[in-house]
């Protein structure tokens, strides 16, 4: 038997949950989880809200509230929602509690007076407008790797930890203004010596998927710098140190070590050690935005503590909505306080799991989720449950029926439920939990394979043996898919068993046992239903509307269609081009767009075209742009092109000059 510590990532408490989280960590790690309790495993799976740092900070400014009444606002709602998903997690507190300032700090003091942690004069970004340094989230720009826009700690695109300093064009996201470079101190973490450790960490640990090794090893070839542990900011851990008043722990480090006090809160409940799980096996379930915090800073932290690093960093791929982006700030998500409503959670489990496999990029759609849970859910395991139930009391009294003399067809299927659990069990221990139920459907769609070849509903008048192995075997296969969709469905697999008259699903080495003959099982009711088409509708309606709701609230990026209407764009023909002197991207143009005069315009076109390329060329014009002098020569409107390489957007042959694109 092994100890296994898991962890979920620490949601930030400035947000309910939505899909995107349940299917990025809390699900893989409780399917994990559930699966290794039942074989015999010992799991501790603790989570916490991650309630520091400016994420909560800023949506606390925002909203005229004290941080800690936001960051309470939303534990409350994410532990309903965790709850609501059946996720079972042993422990989950907050880093607002006070046990854990008082790791957090410990920690720090402990890594300070080792010398690996030491005071750093430096120049941060400061905002004179709002009197304020300007850590993190505070400051948004471009990222200096890959130009996408990006926050002050972390670009979402290309994946790096940031600081706030390195971003190109910043600007303060509480006024807007540019922050100007103010000198102060902070502590920084030694984190350039733990280089050499963290690279054969990386390398050295054949677990480590993929992703995670090869994001780790991008970025240790790039080399380490150290890593600064404070911020000049109210809200958070303070630093312990008498020298370092009105500073904070920065909210990752502290974050990290929300898994050891959740974990050290429950040992203190069960007066069982947390410690000889970490010790044993420690996996962390993370979202891939992540990666470089869990693979790095973390470890590096841990290594320098004296501690065992994680034997597994999970760490699953981003989930979009219907083929988009999910975006809380558009209210392009579905939260699952909405989802749950509707819909039971065991069905979300489900189609999160089977759409593709955690290291994939994976999508939710509306129509898709409809067809699996009808196609899948409902037509093969429902209709195999809910005929052999009904057919077992219609024609055995509700008594497993005998198995004898048994064809060559019946040994097949009997050995392909009885290899279920082995096989399953297997990809859920590799963490490969699709694969797990993709075999677990296969034997189901054989299941009613077997079922129609066999016709128990003739042979039980003509030929009752063969009908008894018939029912025998499917009333075995029943029981298998009670314990193996156990920790994926949770709550569909207890009712099975409660008709099965199965006390317990708690061991999963169980399901190779069969249930004996003349073993009696309750009335069957209806597992699964069809969800029909209109529902699905109003679902994607909703979505819309919600989106619209938001937009209201001028909370979106998305424009009205009105908005988009004020701006004039038509079609024109380029009629003459030439250079601008001392500038190499600009040319004069003038344009016909069907008014009485040309329209001169002047184009960042010279890196991509030559003047004479242009002339005769039919092209789209911003015309109602407020006219604007660029190397003092009037431009009086815009012509589409793409950014990067410049390509120009030309209409079809048949569109007239001066016509309007609506
Ligand atoms: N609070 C959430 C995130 O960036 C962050 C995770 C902390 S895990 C120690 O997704
Ligand atoms: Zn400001």
């Amino acid at each position: 038997m092994s100890k296994i510590f898991i962890s979920c990532a620490l949601p930030y408490a400035n947000g309910p949950c939505h899909l995107g989280h349940i299917r990025s960590t809390y699900l893989p790690a409780d399917i994990y989880a559930r699966y290794n309790r039942m074989i015999g495993n010992d799991v501790l799976m603790v989570c916490a809200t991650d309630e520091h740092g400016t994420p909560i900070a800023v949506k606390a400014d925002k909203e005229n509230k004290k941080p800690i009444e936001i960051s309470k606002r939303y534990h409350d709602m994410i532990v309903r929602d965790v709850k609501s998903m059946n996720i079972s997690l042993d422990n989950f507190t907050r880093t607002t509690d006070k046990a854990h300032y008082e790791i957090a700090q410990n920690f720090f003091k402990d890594l300070y007076d080792k010398n690996l942690i030491y005071r750093q004069d430096l120049e941060q970004l400061y905002c004179d407008n709002c009197e304020k340094f300007l850590p993190d989230r505070y400051v948004e720009g471009l990222c200096p790797v890959c130009g996408a826009e990006a926050r002050g700690d972390h670009c979402e695109k290309c994946g790096k930890a940031l600081e706030p300093t390195e971003l190109d064009e910043p600007h303060c996201i509480t006024c807007g203004h540019t922050p100007k470079i103010k000198e102060t101190y902070q502590y920084a973490f030694k984190l350039s010596e733990f280089e050499n450790t963290l690279k054969e960490y990386i390398n050295n640990n054949q677990n480590l998927p993929a992703n995670v090794k090869n994001y780790a090893s991008n970025w240790l070839a790039e080399g380490l710098n150290d890593w600064i542990l404070t911020r000049d900011m109210d809200w958070g851990i303070p630093v312990p140190l008498d020298e370092a008043k009105g500073k904070v722990l920065y909210v990752w480090i502290e974050a990290f070590l929300g898994y050891i006090s959740s974990a050290s809160q429950w040992s203190k409940k069960t007066s069982k050690k947390w410690e000889e799980y970490w010790n044993d096996y420690v996996v962390h379930f993370i979202g891939k935005d992540i990666i470089y915090h869990h693979s790095i800073f973390w470890p590096g932290l841990l290594t320098a503590y004296g501690c065992k690093l994680p034997d597994m960093i999970y760490a699953g791929e981003f989930l979009s909505l219907e083929g988009e982006k999910m975006s809380t700030s558009k209210n392009w998500v579905i939260w699952i306080e909405d989802f749950v409503k509707d819909y039971e959670p065991d069905l979300l489990r489900y189609y999160l799991t089977i759409n593709a496999p955690l290291n994939k990029d994976s999508d939710f759609s509306w129509d898709d989720f409809q067809r699996r849970n009808n196609d899948e859910l409902a037509d093969v395991v429902g209709n195999f449950l809910h005929r052999t139930f009904v057919f077992t009391k219609k024609s055995f009294e509700s008594k497993i029926p005998e198995y004898n003399n048994p064809t060559a067809e019946d040994e097949e299927f009997r050995q392909a439920i009885e290899a279920l659990p082995d096989k399953a069990g297997k990809h859920i221990s590799n963490y490969e939990f699709r694969e797990a139920l993709v075999e677990i459907f296969k034997v189901a769609k054989k299941g009613n394979k077997y079922f129609n070849d066999q016709e128990p509903w003739k042979t039980v008048k003509e030929d009752k043996t063969k009908a008894s192995n018939c029912l025998y075997l499917s009333n075995q296969l029943a029981k298998t898919l009670a314990y193996t969709l156990k920790p994926f469905l949770p709550t569909k697999a207890d009712k099975i068993a409660e008709i099965m008259n199965i006390k317990t699903l708690d061991n999963w080495e169980d399901a190779k046992i069969p249930l004996p003959s003349g073993h009696v099982i309750n009335k069957a009711k209806p597992l699964f239903k069809k969800i029909e088409d209109k529902e699905i509708e109003a679902q994607k309606a909703k979505l819309k509307e919600n989106l619209n709701e938001k937009e209201d609230e001028n909370m979106s990026d998305l424009i009205t269609i009105d908005q988009f209407d004020e701006v004039v764009i038509k079609i024109g023909e380029i009629k003459e081009a030439e250079k601008i002197e001392k500038s190499d991207k600009l040319l004069k143009l003038q344009v016909d767009i069907g008014e009485d005069k040309t329209r001169q315009i002047v184009a960042g076109l010279a890196k991509f075209y030559s003047p004479e390329e242009l002339i005769n060329r039919k092209v789209c014009v911003v015309a109602n742009l407020q006219p604007a002098k660029l190397f003092n020569t009037l431009s009086e409107g815009m012509i589409l092109a793409t950014g990067e390489t410049g390509a120009l957007l030309t209409p079809d042959e048949n569109a007239k000059i001066g016509e309007r694109i609506q």
